[in-house]
């Protein structure tokens, strides 16, 4: 069976999983602790950001080099068009959605979670200690806004980071009121990829990651529930109806207890 090699909760590794279900194909999540785990992950794929995914011997890092991997050795029910003038318009989207949403996103999303103690904790890995999460808990938002002001993060920047974030969520609201696919007539990985990427955005329904409780059913105050930006979330949660399978976490292991040395690189 595929292996997913994961953070339950990135964009990156939801993109991977929504094609992944998108093209019907079994797989199981292996949970890796930040940090530690990502040691082993540099062992075996040479670098150790995820997703990286593992199919017999053959070993993928990056959700980009996944798709075009899973589009070759399982080609039906295929996310890369054949036009090629339509192909190249579909990566130069992904590429765009890869490279954009998540830094459009970064500072609306840390301003949002600094400010609720229980999202902070739900952030921790699940190991850390409970002394820990109790402390960071703890903590009033006020210490984040002031460690946050020693890297240069103000509130002007902030203030920057949404308007810019709400641009480009109107843009992508006004093209998918119009039409049911960004590029071509049938859904691509285009689409795939902007619907993955959102959902630090806005979490989509709550069966389809396997989050705390805490992340369930969340999003960038402000932003994930302005009407604005409904026809956007609207047609993102379609995909996940339509495609997505919901979680039920049986197939979720962690990377502490599987023995990652059998692992062979291609
Ligand atoms: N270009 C990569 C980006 C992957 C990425 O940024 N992964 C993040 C998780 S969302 C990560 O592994 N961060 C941990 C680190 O950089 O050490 C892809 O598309 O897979």
């Amino acid at each position: 069976m595929l292996e997913l090699y994961q953070f339950e909760f990135s964009p990156y590794c939801e993109k991977v999983r929504l094609i992944l279900d998108y093209k019907g194909l079994d797989y199981q999540k292996i949970e890796v602790t930040p940090g530690v785990g990502q040691v082993e992950i540099y062992r075996i794929s040479g670098q150790k950001q995820l997703p990286v995914l593992k199919d017999g011997s053959t070993v993928v890092a990056d959700s980009t080099e996944i798709a075009l991997y899973l589009d070759r050795k399982y080609p039906e029910r295929p996310i890369l068009p054949s036009d090629p003038v339509i192909r190249s318009q579909c990566l130069i989207w992904e590429e765009w959605a890869d490279a954009i949403i998540s830094k459009k996103s970064r500072l609306p999303i840390l301003d949002y979670i600094k400010s609720d103690a229980g999202l902070r904790s739900a952030l921790l890995p699940s190991q850390t200690p409970d002394v820990l999460k109790n402390l960071i808990n703890s903590l009033p938002g006020e210490v984040f806004e002031f460690l946050g002001s020693g890297i240069g993060i103000n509130r002007e920047l902030i203030s920057k980071a949404n308007k810019n974030l709400r641009d480009t969520l109107e843009n992508l609201n006004t093209i998918l009121r119009s039409k049911p696919y960004l590029v071509g007539d049938s859904l691509t990985l285009a689409d795939l990829t902007v619907a993955a990427l959102s959902i630090a955005i806005k979490s989509p329904p709550s069966e389809y990651l396997d989050i705390p409780s805490q992340l369930k059913n969340r999003g960038i105050p402000g932003i994930a529930d302005d009407p604005a930006y409904q026809d956007f979330f609207r047609w993102r949660d379609q995909i996940y109806t339509n495609y997505r399978k919901p979680s039920t976490g049986y197939n979720r292991t962690d990377n502490r207890d599987i023995n990652l040395s059998s692992i062979e690189i291609e």
